[in-house]
This record gives C-alpha cells, structure tokens and sequence, in this order.
C-alpha cells in the first residue's frame, strides 16, 4: 500500500508495529499535523463507521484508537510551536459519563502549541471538578468535550449550574465533540446561559475562538 493508504489502515486494524517509522516517512514529506488532519483522523472517521454499522467490535475500537494515540503522541514533538506570553489559561475536561479524550487531547496540543495554558482535567469530570479547577487556576475560559449523545444533555445541565452558580459571566465556555451541532450550542444552549458559549468543529477552531475570547 501506498504510504498514507498504509498508515490510516494502521489506525482501522489498530496495528502499532512499524508504526514509527511509517510516522518517519511520512514526515519527510508533509507536516505533523496534516499527517494527522489528513490521514490519520479519515482513519478514526472509518473506525466509527465501522463500529456504527456494526462491522467492528468494541475491543478493536479500543485498538485503533490506541493506535492513534501512540502517533499522535509521536508526531507531537515535531509540531510547531509558538513561544512567547501565555496568551491566557483554559481548563479543559471531558465531561461527566464521558471515555473519550482523543479530540479533547488535541485540541490541548493545538492550543498548548500557540501559546494558551491548558489544564487539561482528563475524562469523566462532572461539573463540581471543572469549576473547582478553573477557580484554583484562573482560568480565563472552560472547554467541555463530549462524543456521546447523552453528554449533550450534560453540558446543557453543565452550563445550568454555572448559571445558578452566578458563574456564567465569570468563564466563556467552549463546547466540542462530534454528537454536538453548531445550532444545538449556538442557539439553544446560547439561550439558556446567562453567559458566551460557543461551539468548536475542530481543534483549529477551538484556536480561533480562544483568540477571540482572550481578545
Ligand atoms: Co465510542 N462512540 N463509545 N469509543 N467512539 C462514538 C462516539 C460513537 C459515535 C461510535 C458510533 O456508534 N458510530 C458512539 C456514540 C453514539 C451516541 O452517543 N449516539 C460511541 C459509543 C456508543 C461508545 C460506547 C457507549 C460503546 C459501548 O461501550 N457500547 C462507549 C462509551 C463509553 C463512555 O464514554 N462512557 C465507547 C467507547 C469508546 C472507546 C473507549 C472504545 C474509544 C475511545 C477511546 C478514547 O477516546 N480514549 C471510542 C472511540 C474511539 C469512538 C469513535 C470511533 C472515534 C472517536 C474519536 O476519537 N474520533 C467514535 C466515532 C465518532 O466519533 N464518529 C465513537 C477522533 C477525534 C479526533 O474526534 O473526538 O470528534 P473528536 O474530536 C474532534 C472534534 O469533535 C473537535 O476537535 C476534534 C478534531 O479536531 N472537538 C473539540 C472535540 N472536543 C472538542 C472540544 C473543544 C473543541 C473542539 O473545545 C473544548
């Protein structure tokens, strides 16, 4: 196969061996992050696929996205970097009920990478945990992330409680993650929340939104 067919194959069949120097060839001819943006994330996007229409197993999702991680984890090194000010501090969790991490953990590398401090609280973080943190912090900004349908329901109750809280003025919040839409945050939970919140496709624009909130 072909040097990119070869690679978002590895991640479908989640197999790690070779897979470094797969990574070495790919960057002698392209970036870091288009290998993953054009390759390595239309991989993940089968996987799903796959797993929705019943043609794969859990355990082998597990595989791939393991083996995504581990490229990412060695491409990320060869990322470009800004280096300077921090340009301001976002605590950033997946949300309560919630495993996955492999869209949260980049967007913590494409904002970490351009100057921001993410403090990035892992997987399953109910409300309390979040708000606490981006007190202890300072956080300018909290992002939620979420790929389950449910986990929609729970950043709405999320930004509930920041409301009674009094704490919606205190944190714009930045919502991600592939069950959501720019209309369901944009419009309905814009409504509800006493506060800014807006929705992020992808990390890249997850960047742009922090730049203008810290603008
Ligand atoms: Co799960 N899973 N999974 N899974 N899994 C999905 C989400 C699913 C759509 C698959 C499917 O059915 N086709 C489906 C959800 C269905 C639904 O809710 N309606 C599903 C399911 C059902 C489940 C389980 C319930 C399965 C089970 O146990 N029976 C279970 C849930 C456990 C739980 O959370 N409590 C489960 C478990 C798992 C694994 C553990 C095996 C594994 C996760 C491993 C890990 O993350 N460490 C896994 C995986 C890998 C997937 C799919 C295949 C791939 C997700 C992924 O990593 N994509 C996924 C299919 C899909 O998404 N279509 C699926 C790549 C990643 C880069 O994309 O996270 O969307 P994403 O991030 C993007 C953007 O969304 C955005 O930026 C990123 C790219 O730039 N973004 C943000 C994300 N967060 C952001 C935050 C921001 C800004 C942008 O600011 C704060």
């Amino acid at each position: 196969l072909p040097l990119n067919e070869r690679l978002k194959r590895r991640i479908i069949d989640g197999e790690r061996k070779g897979l470094e120097a797969d990574l070495d060839a790919a960057l002698g001819q392209r970036p870091a992050l288009e290998i993953i943006n054009d390759v390595l994330l239309d991989g993940m996007k089968t996987v799903g696929e796959l797993f929705g229409s019943g043609q794969m197993q859990l355990p082998f999702v597990l595989q791939s996205a393991e083996v995504m991680k581990a490229a990412v984890a060695y491409l990320e090194p060869h990322m470009d970097r800004v280096e300077g000010e921090t340009k301001g501090r976002i605590v950033l969790a997946t949300v309560k009920g919630d495993v996955h991490d492999i869209g949260k953990n980049l967007v913590d590398i494409i904002l970490s990478n351009n100057g921001y401090q993410v403090v990035n609280l892992g997987i399953k973080q109910p409300v309390s945990a979040i708000l606490e943190a981006a007190d202890e912090q300072k956080a300018d900004v909290i992002g939620m992330s979420g790929l389950l349908v449910k986990s929609t329901v729970v950043m709405k109750e999320n930004l509930e409680e920041m409301n009674s809280r009094g704490l919606a003025g205190k944190y714009p919040v930045l919502l991600g993650g592939a069950a959501l839409t720019r209309a369901y945050v944009e419009q309905d939970l814009a409504e509800l929340f006493d506060g800014e919140v807006r929705y992020a496709r992808d990390a890249f624009e997850g960047l742009r939104l922090m730049d203008a909130f810290m603008a």
